[in-house]
């Protein structure tokens, strides 16, 4: 709520600083790695969430907790309601499978930062650490970065840039997704990540007073909007989508396998080859992970189809004779 009532009233950038390493951009600019929520790479939602509130203030705990959102709110796709963590505060959520490490990201936090309406580099945006655990009792956090000056302390009137934060949910603003990857913790001891049962996700204390400051992998201080003293303060958590799931094969799997589709070379390069041999006249459209149309077209049999032009990345493939489809994922190098 507070969003967009201050929204109104946000004028300040801090766009000037000189970036010391630079992560991809705001999404959907060009390089972000922001996916929409709409994307056909997501799986399944969380399912389950117990919530450990923080505070309205850290420094000030006679002020008492947040209140915006419960628990359930944030099951399922990104709907419009929020769990508002507060200073320090924690969610743990579960999913319906565990998730497992496949290729590229393999999961996504939303919360609902918002762009500055005239500079779309910048968004209000609140941090959480996301950490992982393959038994419910021994979390792993992902490598957070962020090379963000820290000695302005930013507050509920400031933008900043999502160039500045990696493996920080809520880098991207409400509608794209914050993608984690667990390869980045492959060989963690104590932690399977072909067997993630469960993500929490933990407020960053956005005050930079060493006293009460959250701190990124390598001993920075995370400068985050602070004070927040609101019923929505902290980080507000909207959903966490899963991409590789454990889940067992999808009908989706055995459209593509009764068509005998194939895609060749995967990954590609700048052709794409797409046979079927029984699935008829099949209508295609090939997006990005942000959901942007990129090419569409129809063929029977067998197409070409030229991917020149496009990054390096992970792209999505659907095809549909009008009463089934397939979505497949195709990586172009
Ligand atoms: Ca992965
Ligand atoms: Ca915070």
């Amino acid at each position: 709520m507070k969003k967009q009532v201050l929204a109104l009233f946000a004028v300040l950038s801090l766009g000037t600083f000189p970036a010391i390493a630079q992560f991809a951009p705001q999404a959907p600019l060009p390089g972000s790695e922001g996916i929409a929520a709409g994307s056909p790479l997501f799986k399944e939602w969380a399912s389950g969430c117990t919530l450990h509130r923080g505070w309205l203030d850290i420094a000030d705990k006679s002020l008492g907790q947040p209140s915006m959102g419960t628990a359930s709110d944030i099951y399922g796709a990104p709907h419009g309601a929020v769990l508002s963590l507060g200073d320090s505060g924690v969610a743990v959520v579960t999913f319906p499978h565990p998730i497992v490490n496949g290729q590229g990201p393999d999961f996504a936090v939303f919360e609902n930062g918002f762009s500055n309406p005239e500079n779309d580099t910048m968004a209000y945006l609140e941090l959480a650490f996301v950490e992982v655990s393959s038994d419910g009792e021994h979390f792993f956090r992902f490598p957070a970065s962020s090379p963000m000056q820290n000695t302005t302390q930013i507050d509920n009137f400031t933008y900043s840039n999502a160039i500045y934060y990696n493996n920080l949910a809520g880098k991207y603003k409400t509608g794209f997704g914050t993608p984690f990857d667990l390869e980045a913790l492959k060989g963690t001891p104590g932690l399977d990540i072909n067997q993630v049962t469960h993500v929490r996700i933990v407020d960053v204390v956005g005050s930079i007073d060493p006293q009460y400051a959250s701190r990124d992998k390598d001993g920075r201080i995370i400068n985050d909007p602070y004070p927040s003293a609101f019923a929505s303060g902290g980080f507000d958590l909207q959903a966490v989508g899963v991409i590789n799931s454990g889940q067992p094969a999808t009908g989706i799997d055995a459209v593509a396998a009764g068509w005998q589709l194939r895609y060749y070379p995967n990954p590609a390069g700048n052709d794409l080859i797409v046979e079927t041999q029984t699935g008829g006249r099949l209508q295609y459209q090939l997006t990005d992970v942000c959901g942007r149309l990129l090419r569409q077209g129809a063929f029977a049999g067998q197409t070409r189809i030229s991917l020149a032009g496009l990054s390096s990345g992970l792209y999505f493939m659907r095809l549909d004779n009008g009463r089934e489809h397939s979505v497949s994922r195709i990586r172009k190098q």
